[in-house]
């Protein structure tokens, strides 16, 4: 307060103070909060067994192959029995498809484990589901999807692992938290015409890289390389890949300031999706910030039945971060996109009234 031009005034500064009261208290509730939402130890070196064990019953169909996790498992970004995303990788030139993979990797799981098993070999991705009942041991089970030589979801995943490895507290607390809001609230079913885990991730990110200002992350899709590249290495399907990956690096380059506290981050959050975000019109890109759905071919002409699938495909807009013609909210619908603009609003409320931090945490994730 002493550099201040004006000291302020008495109950300016009572109010001052009760705000930072409320927002350390509720920082340090959101942390606490997620810690015991996080994996056992136990959790993880069963899962990784189970990721063993499938690996080399692969590789008995093909033995040059791999197989890697993906998506939370593998990005810091993982809550207690969330399910498992596994991708298999296979190195040999001449390999069967992934439909034919699917349908012989599901009878042989069938055959040799304990596994319920349902193989999708038509579905636009072919996976295979598996899942174990819940035992003593395991008491959620586990639910998992082998799918095959998707290399943009092993580097979507590692992208989004970087952004974690940049500022882990602030980012893994309001990813984790809002993972749990968004299922606790049911609106985390792209099924049901809400949005995905990635795609409230991707909404994060996109925030805390193009919406606050000093930004709490860099773009590291648009920071200069430090050797040169070639296509070769950084192209996937035609996809540009590249991305600033090493984060030791970074860190000693650069640093936010931003010094804002995960609970401020938050309130924040909810009031830009609440009340600023332009559903409408806008396009969250991490990539390239706030782009317009026009430029991208993505408007969402409400006069015309004709589009009537695009339209319902581009109510709420989020470019994957490589698969730019993709829109990764394309599930959401007008019911679903509602229901998500409620809760941020609801949440948003709740947070206004400046309830205690254990009374805020419980109302905004009541199921
Ligand atoms: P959970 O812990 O399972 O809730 P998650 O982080 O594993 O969350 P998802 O299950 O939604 O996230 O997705 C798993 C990975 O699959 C994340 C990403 O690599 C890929 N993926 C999911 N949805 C999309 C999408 N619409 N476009 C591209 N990649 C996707
Ligand atoms: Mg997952």
């Amino acid at each position: 307060a002493q550099s201040l031009p004006y000291a302020p005034v008495p109950n300016q500064r009572r109010h001052a103070s009760k705000h930072r009261l409320f927002v350390n208290e509720l920082s340090h509730a959101l942390f606490e909060f997620v810690v015991q939402l996080l994996p056992t130890t136990e959790e993880l070196v069963v899962k990784e067994d189970v990721r063993k064990l499938l690996e080399r019953l692969i590789r008995t169909i093909e033995p040059e192959s791999r197989l890697l996790s993906f998506g939370s498992t593998a990005n810091g970004f993982n809550l207690r029995n969330s399910d498992m995303d596994l991708c298999c990788l296979i190195d040999s030139v001449e390999r069967l498809s992934a439909s034919d993979l699917v349908v012989m990797l599901g009878d042989l799981l069938e055959r040799e484990t304990k596994f319920h098993v349902k193989p999708l070999p038509h579905a636009r991705i072919p996976i295979v589901k598996l899942s174990l009942d819940p035992s003593p041991g395991l008491p959620s089970g586990i639910a998992c999807d082998i799918g095959f030589e998707n290399r943009l979801a092993l580097e979507n995943t590692r992208l989004l692992m970087c952004y974690a490895m940049i500022d882990p507290t602030r980012v893994r607390t309001l990813v984790l938290f809002l993972k749990v809001w968004s299922k606790r609230r049911k609106i985390n079913s792209p099924y049901h015409g809400t949005l995905s885990s990635y795609g409230y991730v991707l909404l994060v990110i996109y925030f805390l890289v193009h919406v606050k200002n000093p930004p709490v992350l860099p773009n590291l899709q648009q920071l200069p390389p430090v050797r040169p590249i070639s296509k070769e290495d950084t192209h996937i399907d035609g996809h540009n890949t590249w991305f600033f990956d090493d984060i030791d690096l970074l860190c000693q380059r650069w640093r936010s300031s931003n010094t804002e506290t995960v609970a401020e981050l938050l309130i924040d959050f909810f009031r830009y999706y609440s009340r600023d975000f332009s559903y409408n019109t806008g396009v969250a890109s991490i990539r390239a910030g706030m782009l317009k759905k026009e430029s991208k071919g993505w408007q969402n002409d409400l006069s015309s039945s004709k589009f009537h699938d695009s339209r319902e495909r581009n109510r709420f807009c989020i470019e994957d971060p490589f698969e730019t013609d993709f829109n990764v909210a394309r599930c959401v619908t007008r019911e679903g996109l509602y229901q998500i603009r409620g809760e941020f609003m609801r949440a948003s409320r709740i947070l206004a009234t400046r309830p205690r931090a254990l009374v805020a945490l419980s109302q905004l994730c009541e199921e």
